[in-house]
């Protein structure tokens, strides 16, 4: 395997999951903020995607995690990490800190003027996930847990009989990686979840675990968990005002666009429901 590019953002959990693998198991990898014209047509803005070496572009975290050379990840397993994605929709909580915390993720193509074009057409992205989590809000489809501690509970019992560091194996696998990456995902803009990490008496071993995933991603540059968890890091890299001032005119061309765009997002996501 010789290079790995993924689209998608690294607010996503899944996106997460499977950079954190490219990161461990150090694939040389590029990830680019706008989607291939082949998963467009197909499944829209859906991400993350991923092809190896030029190959077929591949959806699903999972999919490509084992792709990747990482375990297969069996679906009672996949079910609990769906779980554990609640309390993300409180995101949107602010729009304010919603969209600015996208506007920081910049995109990292080197050529100054790629960079710039997918800066300007990125605002869609995070247009679409406001839309999209406004509509599960309204629609009662975000279920808000009386305690976010539980959704993390079987995964203190994975650590407590693994009999390892891990969850399932003496090394990180697929499911180290897709845990930790909704966890990074939870903290690129403080929600719920993050709180009940912290502090619920239940998730001690889920602590250390941190602790341990964050020990062996020390240098990896999409760390947002290393703000509320030890042993800290600074937040990641920012993208620069110019970056993100093209990024702010991109979202107002889509919000003045709103005739085209909204329409467009609802026919995508309705189109990925159904197929
Ligand atoms: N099961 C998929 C889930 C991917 C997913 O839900 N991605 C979200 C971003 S976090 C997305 O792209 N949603 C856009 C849409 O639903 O149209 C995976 O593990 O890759």
């Amino acid at each position: 395997m010789q290079h790995v590019e993924v689209y998608g953002t690294d607010h996503s959990p899944w996106v997460q999951a499977v950079l954190l693998g490219l990161y461990d198991a150090k694939i040389d990898h590029h990830l680019r903020s706008l989607p291939p014209l082949q998963t467009f047509k197909k499944a829209g803005i859906m991400m993350p995607a991923a092809r190896i070496d030029d190959g077929e572009w591949q959806l699903e975290s999972a999919d490509i995690l084992q792709s990747l050379g990482f375990k297969a990840v069996p679906k009672e397993h996949q079910r609990l990490i769906m779980r554990s994605w609640r309390g993300l929709t409180h995101r949107v909580d602010s729009s304010a800190l919603f969209w600015s915390n996208f506007s920081l993720a910049g995109d990292t193509s080197p050529s100054y003027l790629r960079r710039q074009i997918n800066n300007l057409l990125r605002p869609f992205m995070p247009l679409t996930f406001f839309l999209l989590i406004h509509f599960l809000r309204l629609t009662g489809r975000s279920s808000n847990p009386k305690n976010f501690g539980d959704q993390f509970v079987p995964f203190e019992d994975m650590l407590k009989t693994s009999g390892t560091r891990y969850l399932c194996s003496s090394e990180p696998n697929s499911l180290d990686f897709l845990l930790f990456g909704m966890v990074q995902s939870h903290c690129t803009t403080y929600v719920p979840p993050v709180h009940a990490l912290q502090t619920d008496e239940r998730l001690e071993r889920l602590r250390k675990w941190l602790a341990t995933m964050q020990k062996r991603f020390e240098g990896y540059d999409r760390l947002y968990s290393g703000v509320y968890f030890p042993p800290h890091t600074l937040r990641p890299k920012i993208a620069t005002g110019s970056e993100r001032l093209v990024f702010w005119i991109g979202a107002a061309l889509m919000l003045a666009a709103f005739p085209i765009t909204v329409p467009l997002i609802i026919f995508l996501s309705v189109r990925n429901r159904m197929g």
